[in-house]
């Protein structure tokens, strides 16, 4: 127990023994307990009270430029200096003497609106306050639960899209249940003059949000926010809790972690729980609580599932979960096998050693393209076997984002053609297909930041077909890709 929490508890259990107020305060002089706000995403940890207390909160608006894509800068609007604004978290009964403090370098007045306050405006016109003020107001937390906070400082839309939000949790009485790991994930519209991705300082386009077109779609305030070295982190085993809201200021998300199910759902951010949820609705305005246990390690990629906001506009996120990779195959396997499909022709067993002698094939299986079909047992494929099985991988596979003719999308997907990164280094480029890639990569001299999902769930024959495909298609050459080579680098 720390000196601080100790000393709490003396004046909690003096005021009980009193008879007076249920409220504690940090010392008996009357201080509040200063609450403690983190930046986005790690919350703070719980109060551990067993009874409500007199609290302070100071919180800091500030106008920054900040990057919201690689080489795109905007200028935010910010509670704390980031978006989102910082995690709040008091206990149910909770006296709160809320400190606003505009920074003297803003260049308009702003204030906030609580939606865990009772009262008008949940604190907007009380805590209206002009560039080098600072404004005091208190509440009682009545209502335990997640809780969007927000300016609304005329004209309200465009604070709010300049990233003027935060969440503030409101323990329930007892606290939530403990977890091993919560994490603070806050989408939010973003509407800048330029296009997607189009470099420099982007003004806010107001036009562009009266008519609800954002420009960008984000977690946490910028693109990669929640990837690359800023991924979300846990270990196999491990249970998660999100504290996930919207800030909107315009779009419902439609929160998903794929390869995910949540197990609790606390749908609206209130007291009660859904189970079993695989898709939830976040509102502008609203949060929710999700919770789920990793049984599996990996990349767990969070997304809007309204997709092309998650791969055309920026709402993406990754949760990585570490563990040892025989973890979880009772939960999931990866792929077992992969048979040639033939109807009418019945499964062969499954391969035990090396394939098997010609003579032991049924006829017709095997051959021309130096594959024993039927048994899917590997031989030496020819480069142009390769080629011809690689080109079908990457229609079904890659295409969808590298385009057809390799070339990508402009800022968006690297292109392949004539790919100086893929040609670089083919031991990379196998494990950029088994891995996926995320962060900064530079593509001719263009530097693209962005998330490629892992695609280990192709075979080491198919990963090698492709990789053979996109080295020696559009103009690209290189040599052959072995299944050997793929092992090795799934091994490595
Ligand atoms: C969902 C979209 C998506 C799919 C599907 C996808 N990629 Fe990618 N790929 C990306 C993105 C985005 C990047 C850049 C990642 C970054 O910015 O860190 C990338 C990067 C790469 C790179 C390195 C950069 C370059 O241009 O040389 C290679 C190689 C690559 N992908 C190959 C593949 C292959 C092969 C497949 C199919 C087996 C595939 N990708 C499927 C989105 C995708
Ligand atoms: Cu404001």
């Amino acid at each position: 127990m720390t000196r601080a929490s100790r000393r709490f508890m003396g004046a909690a259990l003096a005021a009980a023994v009193l008879g007076g107020p249920a409220v504690a305060w940090a010392d008996d002089k009357g201080t509040p307990l200063q609450a403690v706000l983190t930046h986005a995403p790690d919350v703070p940890p719980p109060t551990g009270r067993k009874a409500p207390a007199k609290v302070r909160i100071d919180l800091e608006v500030t106008e920054v430029v900040l990057p919201i894509s690689e080489g795109v800068d905007y200028t935010f609007w910010t509670y704390g200096g980031q978006v989102p604004g910082k995690f709040i978290r008091i206990r149910h009964g909770d006296e709160v003497e809320f400190h606003l403090h505009n920074h003297p370098d803003s260049k308009v007045p702003h204030n906030i609106d609580l939606h865990a306050v009772t009262g008008p405006g949940g604190g907007a016109a009380a805590s209206f306050t002009a560039p080098g003020h600072t404004s005091v107001f208190s509440f009682k937390a009545l209502n335990p639960g997640i809780y969007v906070y927000h300016c609304a400082t005329a004209p309200v839309g465009m604070h709010v899209a300049n990233g003027m939000y935060g969440l503030i949790l409101v323990e329930p009485e007892g606290g939530l249940p403990p977890v091993d790991r919560e994490f603070y994930v806050m989408q939010g519209d973003f509407y800048t003059q330029g296009g997607y991705r189009e470099p420099g300082l982007q003004p806010f386009d107001m036009a562009k949000a009266i008519d609800e077109r954002p420009t960008y779609v984000l977690f946490n305030g910028a693109e990669g926010a929640l990837a690359g070295d800023r991924a979300l982190k846990a270990k196999v085993g491990e249970r998660i809790r999100m504290y996930v809201g919207n800030g909107g200021p315009n779009l419902a998300s439609s929160f998903h972690v794929i390869g995910e199910i949540f197990d609790r759902v606390y749908t609206e951010g209130g007291l009660r729980f859904q189970e079993q949820v695989q898709t939830t609705t976040v509102p502008p305005g609203g949060a929710a609580i999700v919770e789920f246990t990793v049984e599996v390690p990996g990349s767990y990629i969070l997304v809007d599932h309204a997709l092309t906001r998650a791969f055309n506009k920026g709402a993406i996120g990754v949760l990585q979960v570490d563990g040892p990779t025989t973890a979880g195959k009772d939960v999931f396997s990866g792929k077992q096998a992969d048979r040639v499909y033939r109807p009418g022709v019945p499964d062969g067993p499954a391969p035990t050693v090396a394939a098997a002698p010609p003579s032991a094939r049924p006829p017709g299986a095997g051959g021309d393209k130096g594959v024993d079909e039927y048994r899917g047992v590997p031989a030496a494929l020819t480069k142009a076997a390769q080629l011809e099985m690689g080109a079908t991988i990457y229609a079904n596979t890659c295409q969808a984002c590298h385009m057809a003719n390799g070339q990508g999308l402009p800022r968006v997907f690297p292109p392949l053609a004539g790919s100086d990164y893929l040609m670089a280094d083919k031991a990379r480029s196998i494990r950029v297909v088994i891995d996926g890639l995320q962060g900064p990569v530079t593509v001719n001299g263009v530097v693209y930041n962005s998330v490629m999902p892992p695609l280990g769930q192709l075979t080491d024959e198919e990963v090698a077909n492709v990789v053979t495909y996109i080295r020696n298609t559009w103009g690209n050459s290189g040599d052959a890709v072995t299944p050997a080579e793929v092992t090795a680098q799934r091994k490595r």
